[in-house]
C-alpha cells in the first residue's frame, strides 16, 4: 500500500496538496546583491523542486528594515515582485504550488544591512549573542532600538503589504516566519520581551503581535493559504522562554483562532537535535485543528511513520531537499539520495544550487 505521506492532503480554500512533502524553507543567500532581488537562477532551483506537495520560499524580507543576512531576497519592492512573479510561473508551470515565508529579522541583524546603518529593531533593547554574515563576513549583530507602542501598527500594516506583494507575486499562500528568534520570535518570548505596553508581560500580551499579524495576512490570503512557522524548544539566534509550552500553546491558540491552513514546528533544535521535553510537541500540536507540519531531522522512515501514525500531516525537510531536486521520487521509490554539500548552502552561484542531479540524470 501506498504510504499516507505520498497521498494528497487538502488543505482547504481549494489547495489540493499532492503528497506530504514539504519543501522547508531554506535561506540561500543567492538574490542579486543589487536590491536583494530574486531572479531566472532561482526559478530555476525552486522549479526543479515542483515535485514537492507544497514548497515555502527561503525566508523573504517584508521591508528592508526586516533584513538579517547578506543577498536574501525581499518582497517589498516592484522588482522584487517581479523577480518572485518569475519563480512562481515557472513552479506552476511545472506542476507545483509555493507559498512565500514572509520575515523580519528584529534584532537579527547589522547595522551593515540596514537603511542608513540604522539599528535593528525589536521589542526591547537587548542585542543577541549571535552572529550574521554581512558584505565582510561573519558579525556579531548590532544592539537594536525597541519598537514605540505606536509604530506597531505600521510593522503589522508592512506585513500585509507583503502579503499584498506576494499575492501580486502569484505566490499560493504565506507562510508567517515566527520561529528562529526573529522579530515575532523577540515577541513571544520573555527572554527577549520585557515590554511594559499591551505588547508585553503576559502571554496574551506578548502573542498580541503575532496575532495582529495573522489578522493582516488573513485580510490578503484566505486563512487556509497561511501558516506559521515556531520553533518552541530552540535556542537559535540567543533566544530563551521561562515556560514554552505555555508561551508556544498560546502563540499556536492565536494561530487557531485565525484558521489558519496548517502549523509547523522545527522540533528541537534549529538545524540541531531533536531535543524537546518528551510529549511536549504532541500537546502543541493538540491545540491545532488544521494540518500539522512537522520539521527537524526527518528521514523517510521517520516521515513514514509520522504521517501514518497521525502524528504529522506534512513532514518538511531541508537539507534532502537541497540536495535532491527529485526528493519525492526518491523517497517513494526507497532510492539512494545525494548527499548535501554545507559549503554551498549560503551564498555563491548555480554550484550546489541548481546542479545536483535528478535520479534520472544520475543514471544517464
Ligand atoms: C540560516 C541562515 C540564515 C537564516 C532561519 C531564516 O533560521 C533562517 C536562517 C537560517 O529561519
Amino acid at each position: 500500500m501506498t504510504p499516507k505521506l505520498f497521498t494528497p492532503l487538502d488543505l482547504g480554500d481549494d489547495l489540493i496538496l499532492p503528497n506530504r512533502v514539504v519543501m522547508a524553507p531554506l535561506t540561500r543567500n543567492r538574490a542579486k546583491p543589487d536590491g536583494d532581488v530574486p531572479y531566472a537562477l532561482h526559478a530555476e532551483y525552486y522549479a526543479q523542486r515542483a515535485s514537492a506537495g507544497l514548497i515555502i520560499s527561503e525566508g523573504t524580507q517584508i521591508l528592508p528594515e526586516g533584513k538579517g543576512y547578506i543577498q536574501t531576497p525581499g518582497i517589498h519592492s516592484p522588482e522584487q515582485v517581479a523577480g518572485w512573479k518569475t519563480v512562481t510561473e515557472a513552479v506552476h508551470k511545472a506542476g507545483g504550488r509555493i507559498f512565500a515565508q514572509l520575515w523580519h529579522v528584529g534584532r537579527i541583524s547589522h547595522v551593515s544591512l540596514l537603511p542608513n546603518g540604522q539599528a535593528p529593531v525589536a521589542p526591547s533593547p537587548i542585542t543577541a549573542k549571535s552572529q550574521t554574515f554581512t558584505a565582510s563576513g561573519y558579525a556579531d549583530v548590532s544592539a537594536p532600538r525597541a519598537l514605540e507602542t505606536k509604530e506597531i501598527a505600521r510593522v503589522v500594516e508592512d506585513y500585509r503589504k507583503a502579503a499584498e506583494n506576494a499575492r501580486a507575486a502569484g505566490f499560493d499562500g504565506v507562510e508567517v516566519h515566527s520561529a528562529n528568534g526573529y522579530l515575532i520570535d523577540q515577541f513571544l518570548r520573555d527572554g527577549t520581551n520585557k515590554r511594559t505596553d499591551a505588547y508585553g508581560g503576559s502571554v496574551e500580551n506578548r502573542t498580541r503581535f503575532l496575532a495582529e499579524v495573522l489578522a493582516a495576512v488573513t485580510e490578503v490570503y484566505p486563512s487556509k493559504r497561511v501558516g506559521v512557522r515556531f520553533s518552541p524548544f530552540s535556542n537559535f539566534n540567543d533566544i530563551a522562554d521561562s515556560d514554552p509550552l505555555t508561551t508556544f500553546g498560546a502563540a499556536i491558540a492565536r494561530a487557531n483562532d485565525a484558521r489558519l491552513g496548517y502549523v509547523h514546528l522545527v522540533e528541537g533544535q534549529t538545524g540541531g537535535p531533536r531535543e524537546f521535553p518528551e510529549g511536549a510537541i504532541a500537546k502543541l500540536r493538540a491545540g491545532f485543528d488544521g494540518a500539522y507540519m512537522a520539521n527537524n531531522g526527518y528521514d523517510r522512515e521517520r516521515a513514514i511513520n509520522a504521517v501514518e501514525s497521525g502524528e504529522a500531516d506534512l513532514i518538511a525537510f531541508g537539507k534532502l531537499f537541497i540536495a535532491n531536486p527529485d526528493l519525492v521520487k526518491r523517497l517513494e521509490m526507497k532510492a539512494p539520495l545525494n548527499e548535501p554539500d554545507p559549503s554551498t548552502f549560503y551564498g555563491g552561484d548555480e554550484r550546489g544550487y541548481t546542479d545536483y542531479p535528478t535520479l534520472e540524470e544520475a543514471w544517464a
